[in-house]
């Protein structure tokens, strides 16, 4: 096997120690950074990504596979860079207001950044103004929203509702999920996309930002 496809092999099993000093080795081989991210790295976690859509993967394998990505990236993204290479959009990731679940935000952080994205995952408990600010001081494309409680999910309307009093709604793609949000919720309250996994959410919102 290439060090290439190793680093996409060892990324699915979670060896973040092999991750980085392969992603090194290959950087020490004069391989391109961008074939280090895109067929090392993101491939690797879109396997992992695509196994836990179809429930052959589980939270953990996930959460250990997207440690090793981040290890990587820490060696590859001074590289990345120097040689300017353009994220595929920005997106700002947060659960909403009052709510401190973070498991399944975390995920979606994860797979937004293993399908390209530059992310900015500002925590939980978000509030609507900080959710607007963050992506007006990042220049994001998405804004992402996640909620794990019923008595949370209004608060990612009252973000819609501030985007539109701003007069920003039409700059931003909205995005919605978590275990209580659907699609007829998320139309209710004029969201963009509702996705029901972290998965999903990276594929829809990577189609939805090339499409604009
Ligand atoms: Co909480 N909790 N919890 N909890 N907790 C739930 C959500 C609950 C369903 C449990 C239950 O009663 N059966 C219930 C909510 C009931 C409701 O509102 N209908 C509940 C409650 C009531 C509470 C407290 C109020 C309990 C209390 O204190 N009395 C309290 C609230 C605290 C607060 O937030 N203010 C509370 C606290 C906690 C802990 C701190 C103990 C802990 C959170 C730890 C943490 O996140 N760091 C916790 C946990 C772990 C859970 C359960 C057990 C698991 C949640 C989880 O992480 N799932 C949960 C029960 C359950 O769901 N079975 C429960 C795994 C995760 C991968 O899934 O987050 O759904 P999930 O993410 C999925 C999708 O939803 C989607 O992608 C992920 C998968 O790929 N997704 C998105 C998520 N966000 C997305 C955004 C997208 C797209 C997809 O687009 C932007």
């Amino acid at each position: 096997m290439s060090t290439i496809q190793d680093i996409s092999a060892f990324l699915q099993k979670g060896r973040s120690k092999n991750v980085k000093a392969l992603v090194q080795q290959a950087l020490d081989e004069n391989e391109d950074p961008k074939v280090i991210l895109n067929e090392g790295l993101l491939a690797g976690m879109m396997v992992i990504g695509e196994k836990f859509k179809n429930n052959e993967v589980f939270v953990p394998e996930v959460l250990v596979a997207a440690r090793a990505l981040n290890a990587g990236l820490t060696i590859l993204e001074p590289k990345l860079v120097e040689i300017g290479n353009e994220p595929v959009g920005k997106a700002v990731i947060g659960t909403v207001k009052g709510d401190l679940h973070d498991i399944g935000k975390n995920l979606v952080a994860m797979m937004l950044k293993g399908v390209g994205f530059e992310v900015n995952d500002i925590g939980v408990d978000v509030a609507p103004e900080t959710f607007i600010e963050q992506a007006e001081s990042m220049g994001a494309d998405l804004i992402c929203m996640s909620a794990l409680l019923t008595t949370t999910m209004p608060n990612m309307e009252a973000t819609l509702n501030l985007l539109k009093e701003k007069g920003l709604r039409d700059k931003y793609i909205v995005m919605v999920g978590g275990a209580p949000v659907n699609e007829k919720f998320a139309e209710q309250i004029g969201a963009d996309y509702y996705t029901p996994d972290a998965a999903t959410c990276a594929e829809v919102a990577k189609k939805a930002v090339s499409e604009r």
